[in-house]
């Protein structure tokens, strides 16, 4: 319950900060907010070391579209599928450590509508060696 206040309280405040904004975190984990909003992540590329833990704070900013975030790569140990809920917010965590260029996107998609990956909902996490 207080993470949940905390995390409205930053929303609120967050308002002033630049989208992207990284900084380490206390424990070490690089802490990354990503908006997800008119069919594109923001930033849409992501750098992190191997072996580095990373916390993405995904924001929707829209009002009624559902997005998510899915990052799935067998060779490079990754397997994220978030749901992010319209003006909602999801954290999640993930410690890379195949270096490589990963392609992250988001699943949703409307019946007879084009998917928002194909609406260029789409972007890179890189991670170096
Ligand atoms: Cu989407």
């Amino acid at each position: 319950m207080r993470k949940t206040t905390t995390l409205i309280a930053v929303l609120v405040i967050g308002g002033t900060l630049l989208p992207g904004l990284s900084h380490a975190s206390d424990n070490g984990a690089t802490r990354i907010t990503v908006t997800l909003g008119d069919y594109r992540f923001t930033p849409h590329q992501l750098t992190i070391n191997s072996g580095q833990t990373l916390v993405l704070e995904l924001h929707n900013t829209d009002s009624i579209t559902p997005h998510n975030f899915t990052l799935k790569n067998r060779d490079g140990g990754l397997d994220v599928d978030v749901d992010v809920p319209a003006g909602g917010q999801r954290e999640v965590e993930l410690t890379p450590k195949v270096p490589g260029s990963y392609t992250f996107y988001c699943s949703k998609k409307l019946l007879f509508m084009k998917s928002h990956r194909e609406r260029g909902m789409e972007g890179t996490l890189v991670v170096t060696p």
